[in-house]
């Protein structure tokens, strides 16, 4: 692991804690992150050359694995002609129709560069739209570093947002109300206490930032009467479940319909590109037409849309199915480990994406995850890497498996763990 403690001390003197993005710098389970120098299928190589089955496939968006080829071929073919335009594209067109044909609430969208983007515009036309200024979001629930958004999770009922990041002033979060996940008397409470302050109500609707953690039977139907009843907008954010756990998502899985659809990481194939939508009467408000401003340089690149385009394009049922039979293989024999060593832990899973909790029986909101052990989890995630299994550096992260994976992943994985669970 030389080169990658060489290289870290160097990034982190150009580079802030030494990553563009802080999750990378493995601060919740300790060592020295490793630098990739490729990724091919279900495994990455780092500096040194060692090589990972990668169970965190660049945090979702990797549902084909690593360097498809197809998607390596429609980035190239796409280059070829030129990388950006600002101006737009046939693909684009194609893109758009893919995600409506995928999500029917969506009737127009808009591509953007990153989920952030995605869920920061849609909030603003969600405002525009209601002519209300109140929002409310779940603790746990992370949609991007929007300023509005980074509020602390509040104790018990839905709470005032307080700035859960320095630079955001408190006037910045004073709008913003927090409710615990899959506790809709809160949200009932706090939508009647003010009926037309709420803007809208946005939700994962099946986490995967506090870890995998999934909405109680009724909660998602019970958000969608709620915010119809007092006039907000229902905001899904699949930017991980979009395309992942269906080609439409929660709301293909669930029949709910959202008003707002933040979308993002698998929509570009690994490359840049996140995107909002909704019924055209909200969409409109978006400037040209609208006097809802919102734009973007790349917006709509080529390239991304390109590998979008290919990934998309290759889903299907069967796609979907695959996933599955893969996540129940890996919850079936991780089940049987955590059984045999007496482990005190809660799989949770939805598809292929799971998540491993220590020390504790279920998660049903944020402050269960907080409960967990993340000590233990640290433990595990070290010893998964040195039996080969790169894993989430968060135990408050979902972990996936792709297309790429097989049984033998799988397999492997699951006696990996039931080694690391009895070493540590
Ligand atoms: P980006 O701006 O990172 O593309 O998307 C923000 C976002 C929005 N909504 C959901 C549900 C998300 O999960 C994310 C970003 N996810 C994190 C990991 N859970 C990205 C990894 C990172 O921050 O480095």
């Amino acid at each position: 692991m030389k080169r990658s403690e060489k290289l870290f001390a160097e990034a982190r003197r150009v580079i802030p804690g030494g990553v563009n993005s802080p999750v990378r710098a493995w601060k919740a389970v300790g060592g020295t992150p490793r630098f990739v120098s490729r990724g091919q299928g279900a495994r990455l190589t780092d500096v040194d050359g060692r090589s990972y089955v990668d169970m965190v496939c660049s945090w979702g968006p990797l549902i084909f694995g690593h360097a498809h080829p197809g998607v390596l071929r429609a980035i190239a073919d796409a280059a070829a002609r030129g990388v950006s335009f600002g101006a737009p594209t046939p693909g684009e067109v194609e893109l758009a129709r893919e995600i409506i044909t995928a999500f029917p609430s969506i009737d127009k969208v808009r591509l953007v560069s990153s989920g952030t983007e995605a869920t920061m515009s849609a909030i603003r036309v969600a405002r525009a739209f209601t002519g209300r200024p109140g929002l409310l979001k779940f603790s746990g629930c992370y949609h991007g570093h929007v300023d509005a958004l980074l509020v602390r999770a509040g104790s018990g009922a839905a709470t005032f947002g307080t700035p859960d990041s320095e630079g955001v002033p408190e006037a910045f979060t004073a709008l913003t109300r927090v409710a615990e996940y899959n506790d809709l008397a809160a949200v009932e409470a706090m939508l009647r206490a003010t009926p037309r302050e709420i803007a809208a109500v946005i939700v994962e609707p099946v986490v995967g930032n506090m870890g995998v953690v999934l909405p109680k039977t009724g909660f998602l139907e019970g958000l969608r009467k709620l915010t119809r009843r007092f006039g907000a907008l229902l905001i899904f954010d699949e930017v991980i479940t979009g395309f992942r756990l269906a080609k439409g998502g929660v709301q293909e899985l669930t029949g709910i319909a959202a008003d707002l659809t933040c979308l993002g990481k698998i929509l570009g194939g690994g490359l840049p590109v996140g995107a909002f939508g909704g019924r055209t009467e909200i969409m409109d408000k978006l400037s040209p037409l609208g006097g809802t401003y919102q734009a973007g340089t790349l917006s709509g690149n080529p390239l991304a849309v390109a590998a979008g385009l290919a990934t998309l394009r290759e889903l299907g049922p069967k796609s979907y199915a695959r996933l599955e039979a893969l996540g129940a293989r890996l919850e079936e024999r991780l089940r049987r480990v955590l059984r045999d060593r007496r482990i005190r832990a809660a799989l949770h899973r939805a598809g292929s994406m799971w998540t491993l909790f220590f020390g504790v029986d279920r998660v049903r909101n944020f402050t269960e995850a907080r409960a967990a052990d993340t000590k233990a989890y640290a433990r595990f995630f070290h010893g998964m890497l040195e039996r080969g299994f790169y894993l989430p550096p968060s135990q408050f992260e979902a972990a996936f498996l792709s297309l790429a994976h097989g049984e033998a992943e799988v397999d492997e994985a699951a006696e990996a763990a039931a080694e690391a669970l009895s070493a540590s």
